[in-house]
């Protein structure tokens, strides 16, 4: 268990939680969207173009051979981190947008006229357009699985939801909006009892619990290093080898081809298959470091930090008149949506902002679960590692300071 004098250590490693917003000090509590970067990352980063700055996998020279072991390097970090068989199984994508892009475009090319895929009605956009976009050519019916007053699953409805036609399962781990964590594992056991894989998309995930695909088995798993104290712009796809043999390319270029002629081109061997061009190995390189950091914390007392952070920040605005939290999951992690007496989510926001307090207000990428909530947006708080009691407590009085203002 992660105590105050270890917090406060670990507030060093993020300089840019001492900014101040209008004179205040800035309570960042917007986490779900990206989380900060330790200095460590950084160092990565600022080492990686200071010294290692050579294309991977193509030179003999020397420093192009130390970028690729740093690559290298970092995807068996993932490996280990997710449990996966073998590093052959993660692929390095932009984030967990084009992982889930890489698997409707590329296994969704499988599918044809009747087939369904079931997807939940929480899921983020980028779990949701990818599946529409296949629609285009070809009629595929997305099913959605309800969710109860809690905003939870319930596995039964989600079963009832199979058909003979069904071919796919897209589900997110972690809600963004509601927080729920949902029951992923019992999910996959469900559709593989019909023969159907399951993508998870672990976006929300990945940075507060343990996440192993030995004991899931999960056939695809999507994450953003961005959301997981890492940098911007990597994420990773992990795949099955038995799908990821038999999927096509998701695009073309140098480094994943094996030879190529005007006539005929044959592909790498995984993971290379489904990384054309040159990928951001500057950015992989201190997503490995980002690893490091949470494995040095320990993703348990992470998770239980944050769990303190959530029930008291919880039971502190429920006492607020006209408060309406929206996810009561009894697995829930961090987020906490809410509304206060029905005031605008982005008015809300605003005044928060000059309070120093940053959250995120509106949609949240996940328009049909605000469709089926019946609002157009919640006001959204999200807690990291960094984040301290007097944070949560400065932050509910921040919010009982703007439900005041407009009563
Ligand atoms: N899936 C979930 C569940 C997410 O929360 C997000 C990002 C994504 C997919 C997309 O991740 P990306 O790294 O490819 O952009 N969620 C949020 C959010 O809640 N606020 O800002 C981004």
């Amino acid at each position: 268990m992660l105590n105050d004098q270890d917090i406060i250590d670990i507030r060093k490693d993020f300089p840019i939680l001492d900014t101040k917003i209008e004179g205040r000090p800035l309570i960042y509590l917007d986490n779900a969207a990206t989380s900060q970067t330790p200095d460590a990352v950084v160092d990565t980063i600022s080492y990686m173009y200071r010294n290692l700055k050579a294309n991977v996998h193509r030179g003999v020279h020397t420093l192009s051979q130390l970028a690729t072991d740093k690559q290298e390097e970092a995807r068996e970090k993932v490996r280990r981190y997710i449990n996966a068989d073998s590093t052959g199984e993660i692929i390095f994508t932009r984030g967990t947008t084009e992982a889930i892009n890489l698997v409707a475009s590329s296994f969704g090319g499988t599918l044809t006229h009747g087939d369904e895929i079931i997807i939940t009605a929480m899921e983020h956009h980028a779990n949701i357009v990818p599946w529409q976009l296949l629609q285009r050519n070809k009629r595929i019916r997305l099913r959605i699985v309800p969710l109860n007053e809690r905003g939870e699953i319930v596995t039964e409805d989600y079963e009832d939801l199979f058909t003979e036609n069904t071919r796919f399962v897209a589900i997110s781990h972690v809600s963004n909006v509601l927080g729920s964590i949902n029951p992923v594992k019992k999910m996959i056991e469900i559709a593989h009892s019909h023969g159907v894989p399951v993508l998870v998309d672990g976006a929300q995930a990945v940075s507060c619990m343990k996440v192993d695909m030995k004991e899931l088995d999960a056939d695809f798993y999507a994450f953003s290093a961005h959301k997981m104290y890492g940098p911007t712009g990597v994420g990773v796809l992990y795949g099955k080898k038995k799908f990821l043999e038999m999927m096509p390319p998701y695009q073309g270029g140098g480094e994943m081809i094996g030879t190529v002629t005007f006539e005929k081109t044959t592909f790498a061997g995984l993971p290379y298959k489904f990384e054309a061009g040159t990928p951001d190995f500057v950015g992989i390189a201190a997503f490995g470091t980002a690893i490091d950091y949470i494995q040095d914390i320990g993703i348990d007392n992470i998770a239980a930090h944050e769990d303190r952070l959530l029930k008291a920040a919880t039971e502190k605005l429920q006492q607020i008149p006209g408060m309406r939290i929206f996810g009561t999951s009894e697995n829930k992690s961090a987020v906490i949506s809410f509304l206060v007496n029905g005031i605008n989510s982005y008015d809300m926001g605003t005044i928060l902002d000059k309070l120093g307090v940053a959250v995120r207000t509106g949609h949240h990428c996940a328009e049909p679960l605000m469709h089926r909530l019946g609002i157009e947006g919640t006001v959204r708080a999200s807690f990291g590692v960094y984040n301290t009691m007097e944070e949560v407590e400065q932050f509910v009085a921040a919010v009982e300071r703007t439900a005041k203002m407009f009563s």
